[in-house]
């Protein structure tokens, strides 16, 4: 890892690592030099531990009282998750106690001088990527692990943990490193250039990366979705079946459902998962006009809601007695949706209680496929509805191999694309301008090695832990 050593703070650090709150054993960690990991040892447990071994015993105070009875545990750099010398207490999980051993770590740093302090967000984690234990999408994923929201999420931030994505991006990186030696040989006889790189295959190469990375780049984004999620906000008229859908797409009353026009004047949330990608179900107020001041604000929201959203789901009343009245409010309303949301952002249309309509209705409107229709009520068409949904954001059910991944890991993924093919260009069209085909590649392997944390800015490695839990 470069550079990023010499900034390396000297301080021990300790955390309570365990969640806040109460529980069978909470564990304060410290991390750091050994006269500060030695002098917490011996004042605490009142012994040097052998490292890697559960020392059961008390955990003792500055009188010698006991603050606690658990178990320490000693890891010798770099055997450690950090790589420095760590400390585990295991006392028992009360805030009270976990305070209390927190505070006997600080009273030891300051009475033997040794610059022991409360770690920050993520540093266990950064000092681990630091001292190259990890990555840094390994590091991410440690994160990415433990906010994981769904099953599917939780098993692909494993794989990346393990190393998975990492490793597909060092095999790129080999490659084009490989290719750039080719060409940056090449750029010293000019002559021979384009003779020597169709003879060493440079293009056929170069191609084969462009493969490679396209296949990284749709796993990546399958990652992403794990990872991030997706809102899905219900918008339409009053009384179209908005709660109904949310309920019925949650499995539980959510939200109120009543025949009254202008029930939901908040919005409610629900997340829900479907094949494991997590969304955010977000019902709305019925849109309309209204002198109600309390609507008027719920439908403020609403409107507020429909700009987070991924996805649109516009909801129509099928069995509306007048249709041709609310069939021109819909067209309005949508024309008004499409005028807020940024472009892209997809509105699917549901024709919703389709239980309401007879056969004939049913079938003129089944030869329509820009709708869907169901029944919020009988559940008829929501196998449908999910599937679309998945469709629509881009996942692919049945991927064994996803690894969790970020949008910075896709914009980076997506540079390193762009100058690939700017290689491409260049190699092809001009044979003069082989020196550019270079500097291509090697903007791109630069683009691939953010990823991995090579090269990336100090500042951005703030802002990537200091997101993290305190103690991990
Ligand atoms: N038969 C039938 N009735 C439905 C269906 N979906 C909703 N309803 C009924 O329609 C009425 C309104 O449903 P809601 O889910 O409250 O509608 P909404 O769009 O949330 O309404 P607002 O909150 O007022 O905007 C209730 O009486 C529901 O039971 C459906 O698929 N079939
Ligand atoms: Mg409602």
């Amino acid at each position: 890892m470069q550079n990023h050593l010499s900034s390396h703070a000297p301080d021990t650090i300790i955390a309570i690592a365990t969640a806040a709150g109460r529980g069978g054993v909470g564990v304060v960690r410290a991390s750091g030099s050994l006269p500060a990991i030695s002098a917490l040892m011996q004042q605490i447990c009142g012994r040097t531990l052998t490292p890697r071994h559960a020392t059961y015993g008390a955990f003792c105070n500055h009188d010698a009282s006991p603050i606690d009875h658990g178990i320490a545990l000693y890891f010798n750099a770099p055997h450690s998750y950090t790589g420095e010398h760590v400390l585990e207490l295991q006392g028992h999980g009360g805030p009270v106690v976990m305070q209390l051993l927190l505070r006997r770590c600080l009273e030891i740093g300051v009475a033997h001088a040794l610059n022991i302090r409360m770690a920050h967000a993520g540093e266990f984690t950064e000092r681990a990527f630091l001292n190259d234990k990890m990555d840094l999408a390994q590091a991410e994923a440690v994160a990415d692990l433990i906010e994981a929201a769904t099953e599917a999420a939780a098993k692909s931030a494993v794989k990346s943990l393990s190393g998975d994505f990492s490793h597909k991006i060092n095999g790129l990186v080999a490659k084009v490193v490989h290719l750039r030696m080719l060409v940056e040989a090449t750029l010293d006889f000019p002559e021979e250039e384009i003779d020597f790189l169709q003879k060493a295959d440079a293009f056929g190469q170069l191609e084969q990366i462009q493969t490679q990375l396209g296949a990284v780049l749709a796993t990546a984004k399958q990652g992403v979705l794990l990872r991030d999620g997706v809102n899905v906000v219900l918008v339409g008229q009053p009384n179209v079946g908005k709660s109904s859908l949310l309920n019925a797409l949650a499995g539980q009353d959510v939200a109120i459902v009543t025949a009254i026009a202008g029930t939901t004047r908040d919005t409610v949330t629900s997340n829900v998962q479907i094949e494991g990608v997590p969304l955010n179900i977000i019902d709305t107020a019925g849109l309309r006009e209204t002198d109600d001041v309390v609507e008027a604000i719920g439908i403020e929201r609403t409107w507020a809601a429909v700009k987070t959203a991924d996805v649109v789901l516009h909801l129509q009343d099928l069995s509306h007695e007048s249709q041709a009245q609310n069939a021109t409010e819909d067209a309005q309303l949508l024309a008004q949706l499409q005028n807020q949301l940024p472009a892209g952002t997809p509105v699917l249309s549901l024709l919703n209680k389709v239980d309401l309509v007879s056969n004939h209705t049913r079938e003129a409107i089944n030869q329509n496929p820009n709708h869907l229709i169901l029944s919020a009520k009988t559940g008829q068409g929501l196998d449908e509805l999910r599937a679309k949904l998945l469709q629509i954001v881009g996942f692919e059910t049945n991927q064994t191999d996803t690894f969790i991944a970020r949008e910075r890991h896709l914009t980076a993924l997506r540079a390193a694309d762009e100058h690939l093919q700017l290689a491409y260009v260049h190699a092809l069209t001009q044979a003069q301008a082989l020196d550019l085909f270079a500097e291509e590649l090697r903007l791109a392997q630069e683009a691939l090695n953010q990823i991995t944390g090579q090269f990336t800015a100090d500042d951005l490695l703030g802002v990537i832990f200091s997101s993290f839990c305190i103690g991990k």
